[in-house]
């Protein structure tokens, strides 16, 4: 804060100051194309690069169809008693897990189930999340992959075409890899207004804040209950978040003057937000941006928000594309595999801007 704000008594709004209210700071590409599929492709490649983030609307995947169906199976996997829902936990890292985020630590005030998208991790896994129906689960997750896996593929190609690629398709063709590594991951945040009776889930996560907050010495993803999952870039390519119309997702942008601000992404149920990952930003050598984000959900109803990562095979070699490498914008990163960064990634925090890593010093 700077030395004119007044001095405040709460340490959470201490640690948070409060999001801009920002849906104007949010661009929004319509994917039917209106203007035609050169400006299309060049709205995508100016949204990456100048926030890393959009929303994306008309982009054909129905909510009443893949969309609707997932968020009834999942709704229904979250209202199930705490002991059946471990069933599919913990989270070593996928499966189910409550609050514990990550191997190092970290905590959010969420539950979730996170997945493998390839539909043979998907059979694996529905057997511990739907122990009546594993097989309707599995074809709902795979029906829904498939959906949000087109429309990647074809913001990639827009990316590709954008950027003015040699090869337009690069970026599609490296989640289309059969063993690509790509997650599905379901996030329920619970109610958090203060007036509602405390159930055994809430007790667990007042115990869990009283014992984090301890412990955790100012990592803001622990502090009183107000952030549902911390700040942090989404280490894969690119990832694909539909919520319901609960509020809670932040960015973090640069105001006119270059100066970073938290900016409260307005919920759109029937949008696709968009946002750049880790390897993007490396493919493109910093062109395009990994965007911080975090959740901070403060609603009296609880959050749903189900999030595509598109990821690449695991051997992938990560290396800036040669376009994109000039002797005013030499490299800036060094090659490294899907998997070299994925151990790393492990090995750190949630908040950590781990493709610092591999800056080129
Ligand atoms: C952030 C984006 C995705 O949710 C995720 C997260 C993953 C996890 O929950 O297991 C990580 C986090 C995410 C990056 C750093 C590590 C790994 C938790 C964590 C502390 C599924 C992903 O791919 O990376």
């Amino acid at each position: 804060p700077s030395t004119t704000t007044p001095a405040r008594q709460d340490t959470v709004a201490l640690l948070l100051p409060p999001p801009s209210p920002g849906g104007d700071a949010i661009p929004t590409v319509d994917m039917s194309a209106p203007r035609g599929r050169v400006v299309l492709s060049q709205q995508v490649a100016r949204a990456c690069a100048e926030q890393g983030f959009f929303r994306a609307v008309n982009h054909g995947v129905p909510p009443a169809g893949p969309a609707a169906r997932l968020d009834a199976a999942t709704s229904a996997f979250f209202a199930l008693a705490a002991h059946e829902k471990q069933r599919a936990g913990p989270p070593n890292p996928l499966g189910y897990g409550c609050r514990s985020i990550g191997f190092k630590g970290d905590v959010g005030e969420l539950e979730y189930l996170l997945l493998n998208a390839n539909p043979a991790a998907v059979a694996h896994r529905a057997t511990s999340i739907d122990t009546n129906d594993p097989s309707r689960f599995s074809s709902v997750v795979n029906e829904y992959v498939e959906a949000v896996k087109q429309l990647a593929c074809d913001i990639l190609d827009l990316l590709g075409e954008g950027l003015g690629l040699k090869d337009p398709g690069f970026f599609s063709k490296l989640i289309m890899e059969t063993d690509s590594d790509s997650l599905l991951r379901i996030n329920h945040y619970p109610p958090s207004c203060t007036t509602h009776k405390l159930d055994h889930d809430d007790q667990c996560k007042l115990k869990r804040i009283a014992r984090t907050k301890a412990s955790n010495g100012g990592n803001p993803t622990a502090v009183g209950g107000r952030i549902g999952f911390g700040e942090h870039s989404d280490p894969q390519i690119l990832s694909l978040l539909r919520a319901n119309d609960v509020d809670g997702l932040q960015v973090l942008l640069p105001d006119v003057s270059g100066k970073e601000r938290w900016v409260q992404v307005p919920a759109d149920p029937s949008a696709f937000f968009v946002n750049v990952g880790d390897l993007l930003q490396a493919l493109t050598n910093g062109r395009l941006v990994s965007i911080r984000h975090r959740v901070i959900a403060t609603a009296c109803r609880p959050r749903l928000s189900t999030i595509y990562f598109a990821g690449p095979a695991p051997h992938t070699r990560i290396s800036a594309l040669p376009e994109m490498v000039t002797a005013v914008l030499p490299r800036r990163y060094r090659s490294f595999t899907w998997a070299e960064y994925k151990t790393a990634m492990y090995s750190l925090r949630l908040s950590h801007s781990r493709l610092d890593l591999f800056h080129i010093v």
